[in-house]
């Protein structure tokens, strides 16, 4: 990720949704989405662009260039400012409730007062908003899942979103003189899809240093708790940090401890205390003596404790110690495994960056193999047609192994309709290399019909892949109600592998349902769906959820030689 890049994405976003507040004009709220977008998804770094470098990526014309430019000059843009001023913050937090945009949170603040979440929440029990003009009995139930939703990620954030901030924050303090290690711990190290805090764990001599640094780094924004042992700051982005230091030996113990999760320790103490041991932060120590038998690194503690080193992300007490004792531990999939994303987009339809682009840098990452499956026409606004497609086939077909030897796949990412049935007839989907297959539209068709029509879909010869299978957004949208063992053994009888889609905000499959599916037998596929190049970068995602998952590179298709997955992409097809 561009880090400039994604700032710029903030900030025009966020004039977007002020526009659309005020009361402004529409395309003008659009074209700033869309330029933010570009602009995120953009390869290089923004900020050493000039006006004139600026407008040559699609969507920024000459005003929102010297917006940018502005920006990276003063650090702030004047008319942002403005309309900042002019909506109290309450209201902007309004238009992050899922479901409500942002006509509505200004009517509900010109009409009724309402500057706050909670204020929003007493107003629709009061019965308040059914008079006001646009909303209803429907408008006012949306409000209240919407704000249930809310609540329900209980102020966790997206695991890309605490990665980002967690990393630039070990760069810092691993700068600082003393540093002997410097990593984040807690669910992140776990990698878990949503994070409640970022544990960080210094290993050094004097832990001063690192607290004075952590209270005054530029991103902090609130000093929680500052002492010798434990400091707590809150980011400006309002993301909670604790930090700890150990001493350098010990630093196995602190690791191990403050990884976690809290169930996985309860079990290795209990071992340790079997064995006459005790298990703390600062190490394995004898119980009778007191002596010190293990604490630099985490392989000497588990080891001790009659266990080999216990991946992070299998850390939950979901049989992991168990299968460590009888050294049944899977060799869980990692990233260098993966040889090529298989759901991926490109400009020609909502992607942001041309398939040469993308192609070339999938390239670079090293991979062996590479599936383009753009959107197909049932997704009306994608506006694909044959011809389109077709055209798209051609390219692809040149560009074949013209990088490093990659060899691309031409694929399609199919609408499931609501019985079932997809895009194109079958002799028209024969053309293709693989295709993925999703659930777009009609979320709620009851769990009988949703089962069945995701079954259908397994059935059909050309389905490979089905794509973000629960379709869930999270914090934002539940996943689909359906009988997902029926579903999952449908997957592995038909050889339809199901898509651990890598996207932060959906990690689709998520880690129980993975491992639900496993249990049936299903072969998975760890993509990214990248509509950016930046996306692509996503996989580390999808490959720690999918660990989570006990998923081994047997069980991921895109880990397979190109040969055993063409094989597979025939489902028993003849030829
Ligand atoms: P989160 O932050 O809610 O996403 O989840 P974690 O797992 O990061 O939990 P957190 O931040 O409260 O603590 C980090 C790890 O430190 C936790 O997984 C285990 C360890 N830990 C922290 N406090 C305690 C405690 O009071 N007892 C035990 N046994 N372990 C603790
Ligand atoms: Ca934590
Ligand atoms: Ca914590």
């Amino acid at each position: 990720m561009v880090r400039p890049n994604e700032e710029v994405e903030a900030l025009l976003q966020e004039y977007a949704d002020l526009i659309a507040i005020t009361g402004g004009e529409a395309f003008k709220a659009r074209a700033y989405e869309k330029a933010a977008r570009a602009i995120g998804g953009y390869p290089a770094d923004v900020s050493h662009l000039d006006v004139a470098g600026l407008k040559e990526i699609p969507g920024v014309g000459k005003s929102i260039a010297e917006k940018v430019v502005e920006y990276f000059h003063t650090g702030h843009v004047t008319v942002v400012e403005e309309r900042r001023a002019r909506i109290p913050a309450g209201v902007r937090q309004l238009i992050t409730i899922p479901t409500l945009g942002p006509r509505k949170a200004m009517a509900l603040y010109q009409d009724l007062h309402i500057s706050s979440v909670g204020e929003l929440a007493d107003a629709v029990k009061a019965e308040k908003l059914r008079d006001l003009k646009g909303f209803g009995r429907k408008t006012e139930e949306n409000i209240l899942h919407g704000i249930a939703l809310m609540q329900q990620a209980g102020g966790r954030i997206l695991m890309s979103t605490a990665m980002e901030a967690a990393e630039d924050i070990v760069a810092e303090l691993s700068r600082i003189t003393g540093c002997e290690h410097c990593a984040y711990g807690g669910s992140l190290r776990r990698m878990k899809e949503t994070i409640g805090d970022i544990d960080i764990l210094v290993a050094a001599r004097r832990s001063a240093p690192f607290m004075d640094a952590l209270t005054e780094l530029p991103s902090t924004g609130e000093v929680i708790a500052h002492g010798e042992k434990k400091t707590s700051i809150r980011t400006v982005k309002g993301v909670q940090v604790d930090l700890r230091v150990v001493r350098p030996d010990a630093w196995g113990a602190g690791m191990q401890y403050f990884t976690g999760s809290q169930a996985h320790n309860i079990r290795t103490r209990t071992i340790a205390v079997r064995l006459g041991l005790k298990l703390s932060e600062y190490g394995l120590f004898e119980t009778e003596s007191g002596k010190r038998v293990a604490s630099r690194s985490e392989d000497e503690v588990y080891a001790r404790l009659g266990l080999p080193l216990i991946p992070p992300t299998l850390r939950e007490d979901r049989g992991e110690i168990e299968a460590g004792l009888r050294g049944e531990l899977p060799e869980v999939v990692t990233e260098r495994d993966i040889r090529g994303d298989l759901h991926t987009h490109t400009d020609l339809t909502d992607g942001l960056t041309s398939l040469e682009e993308m192609v070339a840098a999938a390239a670079e990452r090293g991979y062996a193999y590479y599936a383009v499956t753009d959107h197909a026409p049932n997704l009306y606004m994608q506006r694909m047609t044959d011809d389109k497609i077709r055209a798209q086939r051609e390219q692809v077909r040149s560009l074949d192994g013209e990088h490093h030897g990659m060899r691309l796949l031409h694929g399609t990412e199919l609408n499931i309709g609501p019985e079932g049935e997809v895009d194109w007839p079958d002799e028209f989907l024969r053309g293709f290399d693989l295709c993925v297959a999703a659930v777009h539209s009609h979320f709620n068709v009851g769990r009988k019909a949703m089962t069945h029509r995701l079954v259908h879909a397994c059935e059909n010869p050309h389905v490979n892949i089905i794509g973000h299978p629960t379709t869930r957004l999270l914090g934002k949208r539940p996943g689909i109600d359906a009988d997902l063992d029926e579903v999952f053994a449908a997957c592995a009888r038909t050889g339809t592998a199901l898509e651990v889609n890598a996207q932060p905000d959906r990690l689709d499959l998520g880690d129980e349902d993975i491992l639900l599916a496993r249990s049936h037998g299903a072969k998975f596929a760890i993509d990214t769906d990248a509509h950016s190049i930046p996306q692509l970068a996503f996989l580390r995602y999808g490959v720690g959820t999918a660990q989570r998952g006990w998923l081994t590179p047997d069980d991921v298709i895109n880990t397979w030689p190109l040969r055993r997955l063409r094989r597979f992409l025939r489902k028993d097809r003849a030829g």
